[in-house]
């Protein structure tokens, strides 16, 4: 490895002018003020200190990249929006790390609309992918609330959930195939378009949900729907979290087919919203829990008056205590914007701790009433602000600084309150990270939620493919320590 502080020693010297050579002055990146919105993540979390940031036009240019500070054993940190809420494309700080920014690959290089396909480079935008495919008359089904920002590359790395996992499933149901740079520079080119193709491993599904520790994702082959003609959407006051539940079924059974969106929104998280932000008013009076229902078809329908019936049976069976239908698109984008805006409005309010969960759906009132409990004994005053995907499991548990206690007080006690949250998380039968993955945040969690064989497996892929630990050294895995997995392995076995 390169021991040095950037742009310090021989070596490191070398490498950037090879960079630069491959890449020109526009692709290598090495002053502070260009790089410093590469080296911190969106929460501000963890600031790094990249030996440099560089920005490949093409796959070309990124395996030839790979292949240089592999030579040089300079560590790449791949990044695509830099929206990671747990570190995942954050460098560390010592100096050695190359940020290998996907955003100049921004090509959609294919759209089938026979075939229901899209081909896109890891640098498209979620959104400018959706608009793609809309133009199209197609649907690309994945919606997260970072959109305008996520990079392809990340949302597969990932394996991004988000706000229609209900309905379409996660990232890693919409790839039929991938195009990646592995850690020796040799270019995979997975991009098949099939939906049946039984010729052995998967391997495309190795790189979704890596995180970027085992190959660059240069671009993918995208499954994509028949485009939306007719929406509804309402905002449900709800009493109980129960009657959350009570209405998903109640949905499921009358329009699975339509139900697009399912999301959960506490009294606590959603009064945070008009306090951030003063132009937005919640359109229904204060209560204790908000179920946000998004329904969509792709042939004309009139998806209100459908929904509107169902919402009358809910409150005739006093489930739903009040509601608000949208009439219209404007009105539909302005409930969903009370929905897209809990993060940044949380974010405003303080400092937070984030606990990405997903327990069965039927688990979720005990997930939300025992946590909420636990914690509070832990910290008297500390504010439950509940918010995320009901429909399919996930739910974000934030917790917020208790008025006039310091911030720093506060993030000190973040693995004691982590650590109540999954406790009740885990009697569950759920997962500490549901769609926000791993990252730099959470490698400590691995050994004990992910111990034994399961994480034997998973660096036994990781020497496969990337022996010499050349792709984000810091994220995912956590540093070896055979002793504690091999007991945890004896423990489980
Ligand atoms: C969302 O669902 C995102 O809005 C962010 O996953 C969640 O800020 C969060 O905790
Ligand atoms: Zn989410």
């Amino acid at each position: 490895m390169i021991a040095s502080p950037p742009g310090k020693s021989p070596d490191a010297e070398v490498l950037l002018g090879a960079l630069r050579d491959l890449l020109g002055a526009v692709g290598v990146l090495t002053e502070p003020s260009d790089i410093a919105r590469y080296a911190t993540d969106w929460r501000g979390l963890f600031t790094g200190r990249p030996l440099a940031v560089i920005r490949p036009a093409d796959t070309t240019e990124v395996a030839a990249a790979v292949r240089l500070c592999a030579a040089a054993r300079a560590p790449i940190v791949p990044q695509g929006g830099n929206t990671s809420m747990v570190g995942g494309a954050t460098p560390s700080d010592d100096g050695r790390e190359v940020v290998l920014s996907l955003e100049r690959m921004r090509r959609v290089r294919d759209l089938d609309a026979v075939d229901h396909t899209m081909i896109v480079e890891a640098g498209v935008t979620l959104q400018d992918a959706q608009e793609a495919a809309a133009a199209a008359g197609l649907l690309l089904p994945l919606s997260i609330n970072s959109e305008g920002s996520a990079r392809i590359g990340g949302v597969l790395a990932t394996n991004a959930g988000g706000n229609n996992t209900l309905r379409h499933g996660n990232a890693r149901e919409l790839v039929l195939g991938l195009e990646v740079v592995l850690a020796d520079g040799a270019v995979w080119n997975g991009l098949r378009r099939l939906r049946k193709d039984n010729t052995g491993y998967c391997l495309r599904q190795l790189f979704v949900g890596s995180e970027g520790t085992l190959g660059i994702i240069t671009a993918a082959a995208l499954q994509l729907q028949p485009g939306l003609v007719s929406h509804a959407a309402a905002l449900c006051a709800l009493p109980t979290v129960e009657s959350c539940l009570a209405l998903l079924g109640r949905l499921r059974r009358r329009h699975w087919a339509e139900l697009q969106a399912f999301e959960y929104m506490s009294g606590a998280a959603a009064a945070l919203v008009p306090l951030a932000f003063p132009e937005i008013t919640l359109p229904l009076a204060a209560s204790p829990h908000y179920v946000l229902v998004d329904l969509g078809a792709s042939e004309t329908f009139d998806l209100e008056a459908a929904l509107e019936a169902v919402l009358a049976e809910a409150m005739e069976a006093a489930e739903v205590s009040d509601a608000v239908l949208s009439r219209s698109d404007g009105q539909r984008k302005a409930l969903w914007r009370i929905r897209e805006e809990h993060s940044e409005a949380q974010k405003r309010a303080g400092a937070s701790i984030k606990n990405d969960v997903s327990v069965p759906i039927s688990a979720i009132p005990e997930l939300l009433r025992a946590a909420k409990a636990a914690c509070e004994a832990l910290l008297p005053g500390v504010r439950t602000v509940p918010f995320g995907h009901l429909g399919d499991g996930n739910i974000h548990l934030n917790l917020l600084q208790p008025e006039g206690m310091a911030a720093a007080d506060f993030t000190a006690r973040t693995h004691e309150l982590a650590d109540c949250v999954n406790a009740v998380v885990h009697r569950l039968g759920g997962s500490f990270s549901a769609e926000h993955g791993v990252g730099r945040l959470k490698t400590g969690m691995m050994a004990e939620w992910r111990g034994g064989p399961e994480l034997a497996m998973m660096r036994a892929i990781k020497s496969a493919l990337d022996p010499a630990g050349l792709f984000s050294p810091q994220v995912l895995l956590p540093p070896q320590d055979p002793d504690a997995e091999a007991a945890r392995t004896l423990r489980d076995a």
